[in-house]
């Protein structure tokens, strides 16, 4: 329970960047989350380099999870989220999968299964993206995923895309 007595909800965040900066654009919206209402980032893995999916023509990305404990319901967190990408030159509306400043990901909220028109929570491409497992998998192995079982077994069955750790320049 927190300090104003709402309950904390353990929640992942997936941050992924492909331009401007993409070191920058994650620290600075690992901040940003932990300065929202009622939560704070409470982990991050590290960083991974990886290809656009689809093979899209973009510059590759830059990808980690951060782990928050918060007490915002999720259709609010998302909101939040949604907030932070846009005050990061995220420009609304563009081709799906575009290249971008910032995304921020709901890939987990505690054990909740979610299917509204706005979110679905554990987020869909979770399974299949080495990108939001392997770091999720640096920050709770044994972390069992609502509906899908527990990140190691997930890992080991999801297509590999030659995912790399980011040597960190400053
Ligand atoms: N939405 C539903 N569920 C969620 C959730 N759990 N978290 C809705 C966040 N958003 C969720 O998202 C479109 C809508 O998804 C939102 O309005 C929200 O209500 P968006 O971020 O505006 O659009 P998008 O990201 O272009 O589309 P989409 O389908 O969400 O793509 P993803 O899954 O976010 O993937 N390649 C690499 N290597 N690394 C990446 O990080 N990321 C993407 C985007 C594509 N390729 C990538 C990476
Ligand atoms: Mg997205």
């Amino acid at each position: 329970v927190a300090h104003n007595g709402s309950p904390q909800n353990r929640a992942y965040i997936g941050l992924g960047s492909n331009l401007a900066d993409p070191q920058a654009q994650i620290m600075r919206a690992l901040g940003a989350l932990d300065r929202l209402p009622g939560t704070r980032v409470v982990a991050r893995s590290g960083l991974y380099v990886s290809r656009p999916l689809a093979d899209l023509p973009q510059p590759d990305y830059l990808n980690a999870v951060a782990t928050v404990d918060t007490a915002l319901a999720p259709h609010r967190l998302l909101h939040e989220m949604q907030r932070i990408e846009r005050e990061q030159g995220r420009v609304p509306g563009g081709e799906r999968w575009a290249a971008r400043t910032i995304d921020l990901d709901l890939l987990i909220y505690g054990q909740s299964v979610i299917r509204s028109a706005s979110l679905s929570v554990p987020h869909p491409g979770l399974s299949q993206r080495d990108f939001v497992l392997q770091p999720l998998a640096e920050l709770a192995p044994g972390l069992d995923v609502p509906s899908l079982g527990k990140v190691h077994s997930l890992l080991e069955s999801c297509p590999r895309r030659g995912l790399r750790r980011f040597e960190a320049s400053r």
